[in-house]
């Protein structure tokens, strides 16, 4: 078995590939560079894996992406775990997990991995799961055969720019606004008052016709105690550690409890 049948059979994942850092590198800047030297010397290939995410129905006001477990978590244990064994096999190379907090330019190195086309929206899309799939990934010094295979392209139907808010634009993106902490100024305030999640954004994937069938995620950790919901009731008052300790192991913790108070507030029509 080659080792990213091994990646994808001991991680329990579904779609893994290998990426060669040479293309890779093409696309990262020398601040990407520089993170990237500061983790592993010579890296030579880049073990992609991902992660789908989507369990049922989207009602509810938290992100599609945050309902579960927190994905960094799950991510560092399945590959970390992979990681190890292959350490101990190859113990004179060198295995770094990486996931979101990563200088690698993620959504590319999985498209160069074969695992998915680069959506209009800036999302890598899987052809069975769609674009609700986590990337995680393994860089080593192991000179690894990159995947070789093209799936289908994004169908550039233009849905998810009529149906975005800022039409996709990045830095005005509802995702960051509702996730970044401070005051908002009016305009902002009017889009997260209008916008029907308070953690988060999914419009752009919700629109996609390349989501219309697309499969749900067997990972228990996403599937077990999903929050879809927060009241204001529920983070008023807490102090950061208090709501850390409500909701541990959350994507929607790492902010402490102030932004959801303050979208949830514009929401329910309390002056934040
Ligand atoms: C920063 C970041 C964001 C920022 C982007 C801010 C900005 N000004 O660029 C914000 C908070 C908006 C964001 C939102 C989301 N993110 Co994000 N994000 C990242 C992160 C950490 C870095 C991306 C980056 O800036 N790379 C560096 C720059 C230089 O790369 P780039 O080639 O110029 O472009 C990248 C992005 O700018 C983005 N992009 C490209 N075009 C567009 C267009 C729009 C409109 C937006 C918003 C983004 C976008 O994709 C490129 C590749 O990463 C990556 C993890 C990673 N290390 O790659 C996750 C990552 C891209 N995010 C992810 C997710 C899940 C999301 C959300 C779906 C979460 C949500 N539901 O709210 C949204 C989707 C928004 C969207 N349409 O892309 C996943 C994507 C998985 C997938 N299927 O592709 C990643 C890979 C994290 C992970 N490990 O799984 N994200
Ligand atoms: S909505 Fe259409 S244009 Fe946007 S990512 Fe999906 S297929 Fe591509
Ligand atoms: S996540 Fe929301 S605001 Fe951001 S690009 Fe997609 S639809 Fe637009």
């Amino acid at each position: 078995m080659n080792i990213v049948d091994r990646l994808s059979v001991s991680g329990g994942l579904c779609a893994c590939g290998v990426c060669a850092m040479g293309t890779l590198l093409s696309h990262m800047d020398d601040r990407q560079r520089l993170g990237l030297s500061r983790l592993i010397d010579s890296p030579r290939s880049v073990l992609v894996a991902l992660f789908p995410y989507l369990t049922g129905a989207p009602s509810g006001n938290l992100s599609l992406y945050a309902r579960g477990r927190d994905y960094h978590a799950v991510i560092a244990d399945r590959l970390g775990a992979v990681a190890k064994a292959f350490q101990a096999e190859y113990p004179d190379n060198h295995f770094v997990v990486l996931a979101d907090d990563s200088p690698l330019p993620e959504v590319y190195a999985a498209a160069c991995a074969g695992l998915g086309c680069i959506g209009d929206n800036g999302l890598l899309i899987h052809p069975d799961y769609g674009s609700y799939v986590f990337i995680g990934t393994i860089v080593t010094d192991l000179d690894l055969p990159a995947t070789e295979q093209t799936p289908q392209g994004c169908l550039h139907c233009g849905a998810c720019r009529r149906a975005c808010p800022v039409e996709l634009d990045k830095e005005r993106c509802l995702s960051a606004l509702t996730q970044q902490g401070g005051t908002l100024t009016e305009e902002q305030a009017a889009l997260v008052r209008e916008h029907p999640l308070v953690w988060g954004c999914d419009t752009c994937q919700l629109v996609c016709p390349m989501n219309k069938h697309a499969k749900q995620t067997d990972i228990p950790d996403f599937r077990q105690s999903p929050i879809d919901t927060l009241t204001l009731a529920d983070v008023d008052g807490l102090t950061r550690r208090q709501f850390c300790e409500k909701y541990p192991d959350r994507a929607f913790t790492w902010r402490g409890p102030a932004p959801l108070r303050r979208n949830l507030s514009l929401k329910e029509g309390d002056n934040p």
